[in-house]
């Protein structure tokens, strides 16, 4: 038995034998699979189940969501990059499923995107898929369903779970490895507007985004819309559990935490702090930081993931939790032990810090200059479509339909290219390239280098550029990762010509 397998069946403990693996097939025969090519008689590698489930975020409070194996959240995937896998989802749920691969460098047919044609796991069905995990690092899966205006559907749900890709060598400065997954639940619509939040670094806007953006808000007030639909929650947690519900990280003194953070959010930007201890963030997305700096705070945008090593040198029992009191007291945290420590729980709010990407760049390199650089500007019509607000993409929203829609734009294999983004929007979209990598190159203006990504958070009235390298050909979606954003017009395709 391979040590991911072996691994993987830990992590999904109380369901293993019977949930992962077909019945009547024995451990022995799975694993051995692994090394045969796969055919559709072979067993898979792994068992993905999609069906509904109770899950208990605190005592005697039980929310019923879509999971993936009962649990929440779903079972770490841990893969060994360039080693193929084979993987049955079974979707025991009345609607087609999309399972997503998020930062993968995998086929369309196997990537989990409706939009680029991948096949819907079938209601009462099953698909089965084999690709091989690239790139190395922490990336994760979720469910690339559209919900709309239905608050049980797509990321509002419980699928979520991690991926780890083992790399061919692993550095290694660290003692052990826990994984978070911040995650929202009980959503429900609200016409407040959303809280402009102090999360970036530059906080400058564009003067004349600004403009646009603020004199069509005014226009649409004036006709007498209201603003369009928000999504708030009643309950927060990390891992599943509400803060004190939950099993509590135990340390001991002098021990290297890496810690993987996962913004499993359908709509929010999350931020995590532990009082008296700072982050050495060593990955972004996954990605190696070319320049590993030190923050009291991280910052995520939705599906961002941040891999940050923590020293415990500062004994005590602490709050680790989301910097917002509110989101905080409903149960955004979870607490962090010392050993032989046995005293209440303690939140300290941290100095005020905003996310700057530049601090981990590579200082004074410079990337190269791109064959061509595609243009993009995002706007907001206020309450556009039955009270949503509706987005476009250089004018164009796309459209609500599932039928396949043309590329707006065109790559050529092995070329670079530039994507430069104009938000005339005040709020902040977590944008996200599928299949591909993307490395920032400008932000508000400055270039950088090095920060290699797979979604960034781009500000109200802000400006910034990436670059990709058209290296997985195939039909490639864009959008912005807000649930409520990607629904109601957020997204593009590029194809390859
Ligand atoms: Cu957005």
């Amino acid at each position: 038995m391979s040590s991911s397998r072996r691994r993987f069946l830990k992590t999904a403990g109380i369901v293993a034998g019977s949930a992962l693996l077909p019945p009547g097939i024995s451990y022995a025969t799975a694993s051995h699979a692994q090394n045969d090519s796969p055919s559709a008689e072979s067993p898979s590698d792994y068992t993905i189940r999609i069906a509904s489930t109770p899950i208990e975020i605190a005592p005697k409070r039980i929310i019923s969501m879509t999971t993936y194996n009962g649990q929440f959240p779903g079972p770490l995937l841990r893969f060994k990059e360039g080693k193929q896998v084979t993987i049955d989802l079974y979707n025991d749920t009345d609607t087609p499923e999309q399972l997503h691969w998020h930062g993968q460098l995998v086929p369309v047919d196997v990537d989990g995107a409706a939009e680029e044609g991948t096949p819907y796991i079938p209601a009462h069905g099953k698909r089965r898929i084999c690709f091989m995990p690239r790139p190395s690092g922490y990336r994760f899966y979720h469910t690339h369903n559209r919900a709309g205006a239905d608050l049980s559907a797509g990321q509002y749900s419980g699928q979520v779970g991690h991926v780890y890709i083992e790399p061919k060598h692993e550095p290694g400065n660290y003692d052990r490895e826990v994984f978070l997954v911040l995650k929202e639940f009980e959503p429900t619509f609200s016409r407040g507007g959303d809280m402009p939040q102090d999360v970036l670094s530059p906080a400058t806007k564009v003067e004349a985004l600004e403009e646009k953006g603020e004199s069509a808000m005014k226009a649409s007030l004036a006709k007498g819309m209201p603003h369009g639909y928000e999504v708030g929650y009643s309950s927060f947690t990390i891992n599943g559990r509400m803060l004190g519900h939950g099993e509590p990280i135990k340390v001991k003194q002098g021990e290297r935490v890496l810690f993987h953070v996962l913004n499993g959010s359908a709509t929010e930007i999350r931020s995590l702090a532990l009082p008296g201890h700072t982050f050495r963030v060593i990955a972004l997305d996954g990605n190696p930081a070319p320049n590993p700096a030190t923050v009291p705070v991280l910052w995520l945008g939705t599906a961002e993931r941040v891999s940050a090593i923590v020293a415990m040198n500062h004994p005590g029992v602490w709050i680790m939790g989301d910097t917002d009191d509110d989101d905080r007291r409903h149960g955004m945290g979870i607490i962090v032990e010392y050993a032989s420590h046995a005293t209440k729980p303690l939140w300290i709010a941290p100095p005020e810090s905003r996310w700057d990407y530049t601090k981990f760049a590579q200082s004074a390199a410079t990337s190269p200059l791109p064959d061509e650089t595609f243009e993009m500007t995002f706007a907001k019509d206020n309450a556009a479509r039955d009270c949503f607000n509706r987005w476009t993409i250089n004018g164009v929203a796309y459209p609500m339909t599932s039928a396949l829609q043309p590329a707006a734009f065109h790559l050529r294999e092995g070329r670079r290219y530039r994507v430069h983004m104009r938000n005339e929007s005040d709020d902040l979209h977590p944008i996200h390239l599928h299949r591909h990598v993307f490395e920032l190159t400008n932000i508000m203006g400055k270039p950088t280098a090095g920060v290699m990504k797979d979604v960034v958070m781009l500000g109200g009235y802000q400006e910034l550029a990436f670059d990709f390298v058209a290296n997985d050909p195939g039909m490639t979606l864009f959008h912005c990762h807000q649930q409520l954003h990607m629904d109601f017009g957020f997204m593009t395709l590029f194809d390859y010509v």
